[in-house]
């Protein structure tokens, strides 16, 4: 399995078009790729759950994103309310049990020996098995003890990321793309209208395609 490509895909937030293009750009054949989402797959955009019936249909790997992790903390307290919850627990419907149980065993990382995936980042000196869920799934910057996580003030946790292994992480759409020796960020915000991206490693060429519309207007 020598040439065997992994894809990995950044914030999809229910933008199911724009998905199914991007696959077909790069390509993709389940019987030869891997393919994994980086996490933020569900909300804000039009169609979650289609979106997550196709990472599931098509057996793909995903990490946990803060959202994924926010609607599993909304079904279990409903007063954590974020944008389209609601609805995609009620078009879940009788699903509901088979989607949570789906999404509860979401890793909060995927390791490999050439790379690792991760929702929004790593903090310095830390293994992602030794980080919290809150920091693998929200870092942006780092002051120094992760207690705030997204300071315009701070240096971003990649600039802090000495290791050579490659790590490939969303979350950032302000950021747009990102493309260092050792990180790549995918989060291109395609549900504000944006660009949703792909990397096909081993080779790490970007794919991308613009958005059908703006879903949502990002918050500043
Ligand atoms: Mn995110």
């Amino acid at each position: 399995m020598k040439s065997q490509r992994t894809i990995v895909i950044g914030d999809v937030h229910g933008c199911l078009e724009e998905l199914e293009e991007l696959l077909n750009q790069v390509q993709y054949a389940s019987t030869k790729d891997r393919l994994i989402f980086a996490g933020d797959f569900i909300n804000r955009g039009p169609c979650s759950l289609e979106v997550l019936e196709k990472i599931q249909s098509l057996r793909a790997d995903a990490v946990m994103g803060n959202h994924e992790l926010g609607f599993l903390k909304y079904l279990k307290d409903p007063s954590f309310v974020y944008d389209n919850f609601p609805l995609l627990k009620s078009q879940m419907g009788n699903r509901l049990l088979f989607w949570s149980h789906w999404l509860e065993r979401l890793p909060l990382f995927i390791e490999e020996k050439e790379f690792i995936v991760v929702h929004a980042g790593l903090a310095p000196n830390q293994a992602p098995f030794e980080t919290s869920a809150d920091i693998l799934t929200r870092i942006r910057t780092w002051d120094g003890q992760g207690t705030d996580l997204n300071n315009p003030e701070d240096p971003s946790w990649f600039e802090l990321y000495h290791d050579p292994k490659l790590v490939l992480f969303g979350h950032w759409a302000k950021k747009g793309l990102v493309f260092r020796d050792n990180a790549i960020g995918l989060d291109t915000g395609c549900v504000y209208g944006k660009k949703l991206t792909a990397v096909v490693l081993p080779e790490r060429s970007i794919c991308q395609v613009p958005a059908k519309q703006i879903y949502e207007i990002p918050e500043e």
